[in-house]
Parts: C-alpha cells; structure tokens; sequence
C-alpha cells in the first residue's frame, strides 16, 4: 500500500547556492514603496516585519543598510506610555509580541537606553496570571508564544523579578504533551513554532532538565519530509519557517545532527527568489520578509560561513546576545 505524502518536488531549476546580494537587496528595499499591496496589509504586524528585516541584514553583516535613526524613532512612537507596551505601528494596541520585536531591535542597534525599560517591565509583568501564563495584550488570550515574548524581553532587559518565574515555568510544562511536544495551551496539540516558544522558554529560565529530549527530538525529526523540507506538525506541507522552529529547538536541545542537514540546505535554497531576492514558504512561491529571516537563520544554524552566527533561542546575531549579556541555555551531548 502506498502512502500519500504532502510534500513539494524540487526542480532542477531552482537556485542551489545562496543568493546573498539579492536578499540585501530585497530586505533594504522592503518597503520603500509604501503603497506596496503586501506592504499595507502588513501593517499591523510592521514592528516583528522591522524585526525580521533587520535581524536579516545583521546576519549578513549589512545592518548599515537601514536607518537606525528612523527605525528607533518609530520605536518611541510605538511605545505607548500609560501601558508601557509597544504596538506594531503608531495608533495601535501594544502587544507583547510586538514589545518583543522592539526589544529585539533596540538591542541590535544597541539602543535600549532610548526607550523606559521600567515601563516595558511593568507591562510585561502586568500580563501574568495567576497560574502563571500571559495574556498577549490586554484583550485576555493565553498562549505559550507569549510565555517566551515575557521571559525573552525580560531576560534581554536584565529585569526578571517583575514576573513569578515558578508559575510561569509551572505553565509551560502543563502545556507538554504525551508525545514530548508543546501546544499553545494545556492539552492543545504539539506544534513546532510553539516548541520552539517552550524549548526557547526553558532555554532562557534554565529548566531545559525538565524536556524528555529523546521523545520532543525524536517528533522534531520526523518533520523532515523526502523533499528535505520540515513541517510543522504530521501531514502538513514543508514550510521555511519551520527550518528555524524546528532546527532552533533541536540546536538548544544539542541535538541538530539528528537531521538531514544536506537535505534541508538544498530544500531551503531553493526557496529562494532568483529574480526578486527574499525566501517563500516553499518552492516557486512569493517571497516575503518573514521567511527570509527564517530560512537565513536557518542557514546560518547550518553553519552557512557567509552568514554571522545566530543565536538559537533568541533568533538574533549573537554577538548581540553577547553583547547584552545573556547567556540562553543549550544542551550539550
Ligand atoms: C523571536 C523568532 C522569535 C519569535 C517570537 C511569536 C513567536 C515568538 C513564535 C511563533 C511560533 C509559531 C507559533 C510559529 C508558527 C507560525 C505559523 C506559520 C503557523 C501556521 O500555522 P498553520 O496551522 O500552519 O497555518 P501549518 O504549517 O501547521 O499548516
């Protein structure tokens, strides 16, 4: 009996080596056209959009590209002061994912000095609940994605204390399933981007003891598709992004060897946009700026020498983790 696999076949055609001055290109001239169609329906994820941009341009050692000066003033303006939240652009609700994606950024261009770090503490801190999860703003949704913003911000602005750590690594684990995986809440099914939230979770409190690696490395794997692609939970297509969900969380775990990383480099070039620059989601289709974060951070994850290294849990260069004196935890076998 056969059995159907949902993947994708990659042609002879499409790019094996990696495209380094076409993706400058791309992400320096992302949005430079503010009419742009896919720009304007982005905006109300602009902040994490900056974040991928320029978190890309750094691995490839072009972070002078962009304007620092621009993108820290849009920051401030994003930075609501009553909250102490950020949002995605100016008149919009903070979120703690956006608040991350600024945090992220400040600590790029080594700016943190230019927002209250006091006020982001204190929203961060306002979003815990008593069982230790997070709200992601103020409108009450419980997710693991926003367990890893709380402790990844405060940990990169040296203010942990503001949130009880016990409850909030007491959470997480009710959210790990009997096949090792996390889900967004307890009981909700295992799913790569949110292990990669709990495994980065863990990595940054210091709890990585707490994973059954064997049994979370062993579902990681089984993501690799014949096509070298990873997807994202069984069944599902390959997808860019989970080159750097699942190959992050297998690297904090020690355990990227696991893989097949020949596969999954020549799956990942091959999304890229041999006209254009930028990775997509999966050969021949469009490119955009948030796989192209992820399928260079993968790469760089690869061990790619013409890219910086990027720190795993944090997905940012990591001389900027270094910089900021934060030490995530891996595993090492
Ligand atoms: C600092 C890198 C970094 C991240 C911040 C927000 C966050 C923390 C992580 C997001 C992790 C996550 C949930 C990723 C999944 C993203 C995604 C494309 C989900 C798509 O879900 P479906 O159901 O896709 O549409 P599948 O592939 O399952 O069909």
């Amino acid at each position: 009996m056969a059995f159907v696999t949902n993947d994708v076949s990659i042609g002879d055609s499409e790019p094996r080596e990696l495209l380094f001055d076409k993706h400058v290109e791309y992400i320096a001239n992302h949005g430079n056209d503010k009419n742009d169609y896919e720009y304007c329906m982005t905006e109300f994820l602009r902040m994490s959009g900056i974040y991928w941009g320029v978190t890309g341009l750094d691995l490839m050692g072009q972070l002078g590209r962009l304007n620092r000066d621009d993108i820290v003033d849009f920051i401030r303006k994003c930075h609501c002061p009553v909250s102490g939240g950020v949002a995605a652009c100016e008149g919009h609700d903070p979120h703690i994912l956006y608040t991350l994606s600024a945090v992220q950024i400040l600590c790029i261009y080594d700016a943190l000095d230019e927002v209250d770090t006091e006020a982001i503490a204190r929203y961060v801190g306002s979003l815990q609940q008593l069982d230790g999860s997070f709200f992601g703003d103020k409108w009450g949704e419980v997710d693991t994605r926003f367990s890893f913003c709380a402790v990844a911000i405060l940990s990169l602005i040296n203010k942990m204390s503001v949130i009880n750590l016990d409850k909030a690594v007491d959470f997480v684990m009710s959210c790990c399933n009997s096949d090792g995986g996390f889900g967004s809440k307890p009981n909700a099914e295992s799913h790569a981007g949110l292990i990669y939230c709990c495994v980065g979770f863990l990595s940054i409190t210091d709890q990585l003891h707490r994973l059954d690696c064997e049994k979370l490395a062993w579902w990681l794997c089984e993501r690799q598709l014949p096509s070298g692609g990873l997807n994202g939970r069984p069944e599902k297509l390959p997808d860019v992004c989970y080159s750097w969900w699942v190959l992050a969380s297998l690297t904090i775990m020690g355990r990227l060897h696991w893989i097949s990383a020949e596969k999954l480099e020549r799956f990942i070039l091959s999304c890229q946009d041999g006209e254009t620059g930028g990775f997509s989601d999966r050969t021949g289709n469009m490119p955009d700026i948030f796989h192209t974060l992820f399928g260079l951070g993968a790469l760089s994850l690869l061990g790619d020498d013409r890219l910086r290294k990027v720190n795993p849990t944090f997905c940012m260069p990591q001389y900027v983790i270094d910089r900021c004196k934060v030490q995530p935890k891996t595993i090492v076998l």
